[in-house]
């Protein structure tokens, strides 16, 4: 990619898309292109190929996506499915008519079956059942997956996926039910450190376990596959290490600087046991993440703090959403 490409980063106001956006402009990319829900519907056909046509696009990254914590995509299942499978389907066949050079579409270490060996390793995907919590968001990540690949033999397209563990980090989405574990626990850990609340709820049992990338880790991650990877196959990013919830749950209590107790609610689900990545061949192009989990969360927290995130709550997480914070 030139310096003044054009590149457009599809969901740019999100936890990834801002933090690709950070990484590019810190590189002294000129000329990314963005466009707001409110400014350009992934979900329309005819519009996302006029703009691809009108802003002669070279480069695309989707980062745009519906997602959301266990809960919300158990309980949302059609709509997960469904946006999310329009929005890849659109922007990859845009692309694909507008001689785009390369895409790069994100999936979710999610696509992997439940009871996979671990580590997980690219080829498990397709070779058992999914786990039900996020089958629809998982089904709509699998046939965008297929769709690069299907475009790439068929048309010689360059599109390239690479399947992210879960996320944290600034710019994250915090609502109470709707977010990812480590935003909804920061939450509740700060709620009762200040408001003197004797004991946090985790979801779930605290048994499963999890492997967590700092988003700006990610985003370098992307940068390097963008620039170096050009094979059809999904890769893997990840740290490749894992911890159950909860030790990420006593690990927040020391970040948050929390003294009460830790409870758990087994009403809520616990999920995937387990989904930790084999990224030996992320590592092999010489990407190393950089931030430990400790320290992504301490500067997490720090981040929340200073952008008053839980200050006016509503109003500070739609804040966060227009993008008038990142
Ligand atoms: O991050 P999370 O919602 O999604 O939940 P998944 C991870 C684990 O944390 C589950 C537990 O076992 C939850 O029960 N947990 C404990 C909590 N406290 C909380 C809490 O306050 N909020 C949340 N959300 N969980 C996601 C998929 O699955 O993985 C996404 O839903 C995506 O679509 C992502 O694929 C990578 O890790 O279970």
């Amino acid at each position: 990619m030139k310096k003044d490409s054009p590149i457009f980063v599809a969901g740019h106001r999100g936890l990834v898309g801002s933090a690709i956006i950070r990484n590019l402009t810190s590189k002294g990319y000129t000329n990314i292109l963005c466009r707001g829900r409110d400014e350009l519907d992934l979900l329309d056909q005819a519009a996302v190929n006029y703009f691809f046509q009108q802003n002669k696009i070279e480069y695309v990254v989707i980062a745009a996506a519906k997602v959301g914590g266990i809960l919300y995509n158990q309980n949302y299942q059609a709509d997960f499915l469904y946006e999310n499978l329009v929005i890849a389907a659109t922007l990859i066949n845009a692309a694909a008519n507008n001689d785009v050079k390369k895409l790069l579409y994100l999936g979710s270490s999610c696509i992997y079956p439940k009871l996979a060996p671990q580590p997980l390793k690219e080829e498990y995907l397709l070779t058992g059942p999914l786990e039900p919590t996020n089958e629809g968001y998982a089904i709509a990540k699998i046939a965008g997956l297929k769709l690069c690949e299907k475009y790439n033999m068929q048309y010689g397209k360059n599109f390239i996926s690479a399947m992210p563990t879960n996320l944290y980090g600034p710019g994250d989405n915090f609502h109470p039910d709707h977010s990812h574990v480590i935003p909804g626990m920061l939450r509740r850990f700060h709620r009762a450190k200040i408001e003197g609340i004797p004991e946090v709820v985790v979801w779930g049992s605290g048994n499963p376990k999890r492997e967590f990338l700092h988003v700006d880790d990610l985003a370098e991650g992307l940068y390097v596959l963008m620039e170096k990877y050009d094979d059809p196959t999904v890769i893997n990013v990840g740290t490749g290490v894992d911890c159950s919830i909860a030790e990420l749950a006593c690990m927040m209590k020391d970040v948050v600087g929390y003294q009460g107790e830790i409870v758990f609610d087994t009403s809520k689900p616990d999920g995937t046991p387990r989904k930790v990545m084999d990224v030996s061949r992320m590592k092999s192009l010489g990407w190393e993440p950089k931030y430990s989990l400790a320290d992504g969360l301490a500067e997490t927290y720090q981040w929340v703090l200073e952008n008053k995130i839980f200050d006016d709550g509503k109003t500070a997480y739609n804040r966060i959403r227009r993008g008038a914070i990142i």
